[in-house]
């Protein structure tokens, strides 16, 4: 049907629905799966994310930077607000630059565990045993640190606004721990808080805001991680009733 309206489009000078001057369109070109192929690949992507873990004991064994970008590649192609893709990702392996950001967040984090944090917001932490070292962000080879885009600049100082960059960034975050996982790498999702001193030690432009700390990496042979569950799926899912 769609195909019958496009090449009619080309007859009459009218355009499908979404379509319009000067914005090119083209075929989207879908595979179509058959039924059991579908369910077998849902199978084995459940079975092969159902193994990931946020890890806290990193290797500092090198990994492959070629993962690394190919995984950066997956994270920007995912949808974003108006396809502006608000993102930049700052990939940080040398030491000293591992050693300053470490000692930036353990500042920070001192304050939130000491100071900031309130008593329930500890208690939900408790059963993580998180704290304020942060020897992961120096252990691990690969410090992945995402910036969100809150606007462009344009020429002349003006700025062009982003749409859902907030919910943009997060859908390219979880595609970015998924690429990582799939390659045979652990991650910890880290946001200190305030980052406000990465755009600085990273010298990134005033439009860029920190958005997620991703230490990425081989965890230690002895890593251990908490023993708890995932809500099962009768839990956080419903099939909608029709009234
Ligand atoms: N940013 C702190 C505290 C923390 C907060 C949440 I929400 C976590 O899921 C884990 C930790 C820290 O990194 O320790």
């Amino acid at each position: 049907m769609w195909r019958d309206r496009c090449c009619d489009a080309v007859v009459t000078g009218q355009y499908p629905s979404g379509e319009s001057a000067g914005h090119p369109f083209r075929d989207l070109g879908f595979v179509r799966l058959p039924p059991e192929e579908s369910l077998r690949r849902s199978h084995a992507f459940l079975e092969a994310m159902s193994t990931r873990r946020s890890v806290r004991h990193f290797s500092s064994e090198s990994i492959p930077r070629q993962a690394v970008e190919n995984a950066l590649r997956v994270a920007a192609s995912a949808p974003s607000g108006a396809h502006l893709q608000p993102w930049t990702f700052v990939v940080v392996e040398d030491d000293a630059t591992k050693q300053k950001l470490r000692a930036a967040a353990e500042a920070e984090e001192r304050e939130f565990y000491a100071q900031r944090a309130t008593p329930e917001w500890l208690a939900a932490l408790a059963p993580l045993g998180t704290d304020d070292i942060k020897e992961h962000l120096t252990t691990a080879p690969c410090v992945i640190v995402m910036f969100r885009h809150r606007w462009e600049p344009l020429l002349g100082g003006a700025r062009r606004k982003n749409y859902y960059s907030a919910e943009s960034c997060g859908i390219a975050a979880g595609f970015l721990i998924a690429a990582l996982h799939h390659a045979g790498l652990a991650t910890l999702p880290h946001t200190p808080a305030p980052m406000g001193f990465l755009a600085e030690l990273l010298h990134r432009p005033a439009n860029e805001q920190a958005f997620l700390v991703l230490p990425v990496g081989y965890p230690r042979p002895d890593a251990r991680v908490p023993d708890i569950q995932r809500r099962p799926l009768e839990d956080v899912m419903v099939w909608h009733q029709p009234e």
